[in-house]
């Protein structure tokens, strides 16, 4: 019966902790997480600059809303501004991409009007809108995001803008150029070259004006681990290999095998490492390997970079209103979001600021947001030449030499070593059927599931999301509580 049933979740991050939670509640007794480092967590990671509070990791609850059980948990847990909890925000339908007040500066030390960026946004935002009926044509007119979006807008712009003069669509080109480095940020990836076009669309949003934690982040996973029984997560303890059987072997199938060498028998074992890390280490952490449907498809879905650099100042350089600041590169006519010189150039890269709100809380405070191979690379650089390249961006930006950071603090996740990047994209030629692969549990074609699959690269349309890997940990802990419920008495694990 289930009380006997040894269960090991690999990971404590949000889908490791929501399976236990499940599992526990349901009456399973011997379930135990191993986490490779010090914390729980995991890509939930709430870190102070000076006095305020900021989200290394994830930021928001995309799509605050009922049908979001991260908001329900927060709002159950009384984590959540009154503000996030009205009617009216959570009816707010805005597709994924929240309607902020703009600042938009250019290279040039110029600040645009909106009515020089709206055109080229109303654009862009419509191929957002378009791209995601690909999936459901099942045809793929281009080969990724990014072929679709440039081809597309040049065939637009010949039609639509041929009457604007070269200085105003020189303009909306390097607003198109600014919006593929956010859409990378959005999604992850390194270029929109390298996402999918077809499969853009699997990904769903849900209704709700997209809330942050005024206490942070971290206060979710802090309330559901003081409802999980003491001595339930051995921490600093990464596990090396899954030792699993090709057969429906009775007696403790699963072996996990710890670094530090220690070995742990098991009926079942829930891997929640992120796809990143599954990219790397998949060879060594499965024995025998994983089958070769699966391990395509852990292959061809991507997993980049987007990092945060936190700048804070002695006083705002921004409009009071202000939510978001963009930077347009006057040499970007054609709609780049790759930097051809990652040493020299990687700031070009970093699309702009969002506004830490409200003041009153945070104090003038930004978030500058860098995504690819050139994020990864800032990575590498000191604290110090961050801040040196962030300061002469915004002083050439703004035209202003004067503007000094106080300080700075910016999120590493690409060698962060049980990470190895951000979060989930479709790549080219992805379908639903490589996130199904994803969620497979092994060994394949038989009831006795030994081997099960959580974590956010394992959700079918909230791939990227908290929302998305807390449902996953309760999909894989639902399956083991009705495999208990339907088998019969000569089929329970032995005691
Ligand atoms: C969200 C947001 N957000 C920003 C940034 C990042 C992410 N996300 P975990 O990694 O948490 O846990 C695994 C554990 O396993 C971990 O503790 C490891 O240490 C451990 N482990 C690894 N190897 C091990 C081993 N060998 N042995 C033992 N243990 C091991 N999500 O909802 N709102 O604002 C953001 C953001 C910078 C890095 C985010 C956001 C993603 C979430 O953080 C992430 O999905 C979950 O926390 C993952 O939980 P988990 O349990 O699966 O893994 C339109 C359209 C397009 C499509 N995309 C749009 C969506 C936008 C995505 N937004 C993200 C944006 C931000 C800003």
């Amino acid at each position: 019966n289930r009380v006997n049933a040894k269960i090991v979740i690999v990971g404590c991050g949000i889908s490791g902790i929501a399976a236990a939670h499940r599992l526990v509640k349901a009456g399973f007794h011997h379930v135990r997480i191993v986490e490779a480092t010090a914390r729980s967590g995991g890509r939930i990671k709430t870190g102070r600059l000076g006095d305020n509070i900021i989200e290394i990791g994830a930021n928001w609850i995309h799509g605050p809303s009922e049908e979001n059980p991260v908001f329900c948990l927060a709002r159950q847990y009384g984590l959540l501004d009154p503000e996030a909890l009205t009617p009216e925000n959570q009816a707010m339908d805005i597709g994924g991409h929240p309607p902020w007040v703009p600042n938009v500066f250019t290279s040039s030390g110029r600040k645009l009007n909106i009515e020089d960026v709206a055109p080229a946004v109303e654009m862009f935002a419509e191929l957002l809108e378009e791209s995601s009926e690909f999936q459901s044509q099942g045809g793929e007119p281009y080969a990724s995001m990014g072929d679709f979006i440039r081809s597309e807008v040049r065939r637009q712009a010949a039609e639509k803008w041929k009457d604007v003069d070269a200085a105003a669509l020189s303009t909306r080109l390097h607003v198109v150029s600014n919006l593929l480095k956010v859409e990378c940020c959005v999604n992850g990836s390194h270029s929109m070259d390298d996402v999918g076009l077809g499969a853009f669309g699997l990904y769903k949003t849900l209704p709700g004006l997209d809330c942050t934690f005024p206490g942070g982040y971290e206060g979710l996973i802090k309330n559901l681990m003081t409802e999980l029984p003491g001595g339930l997560v051995t921490y600093n303890q990464p596990v090396h290999c899954v030792h699993w059987s090709n057969t429906e072997k009775r007696e403790n199938p699963v072996v996990i095998e710890c670094e530090a060498g220690e070995r742990i028998t098991a009926d079942h074992v829930i891997v929640t490492v992120p796809l990143g890390y599954l990219k790397k280490h998949h060879s060594t952490l499965f024995r025998p390997p994983l089958p070769l449907h699966k391990l395509h498809s852990v292959q061809r879905l991507g997993f980049g970079t987007n990092n945060k650099i936190f700048v804070e100042f002695d006083s705002p350089w921004w409009d009071a209103d202000c939510e978001v600041i963009y930077y347009l590169w006057e040499d970007e006519d054609a709609m780049v979001d790759q930097v051809p010189d990652i040493q020299r150039s990687w700031i070009k890269k970093l699309f702009g600021f969002t506004v830490l709100k409200p003041t009153e809380r945070y104090g003038h405070v930004l978030c500058g947001w860098i995504a690819g191979h050139e994020s990864e690379y800032m990575e590498t650089l000191s604290e110090q030449e961050v801040m040196q390249g962030v300061t002469q961006l915004i002083r050439r930006f703004t035209g202003n030499p004067t503007i000094t950071p106080r300080r700075i603090l910016r999120s590493q996740w690409f060698h962060d070593p049980w990470t190895c990047g951000s979060y989930t994209y479709p790549g080219r030629g992805c379908s639903l059927q490589d996130l199904e692969n994803m969620m497979e549990p092994l060994p394949t074609k038989t009831s006795q599931a030994q081997v099960l699959f959580a974590g956010e690269a394992t959700h079918p349309c909230y791939y990227s999301t908290v929302h998305g890997a807390l449902l996953s940990g309760w999909r894989e802990a639902d399956r083991l509580i009705s495999h208990y419920s339907s088998i019969s008495p000569s089929e329970l694990p032995s005691m």
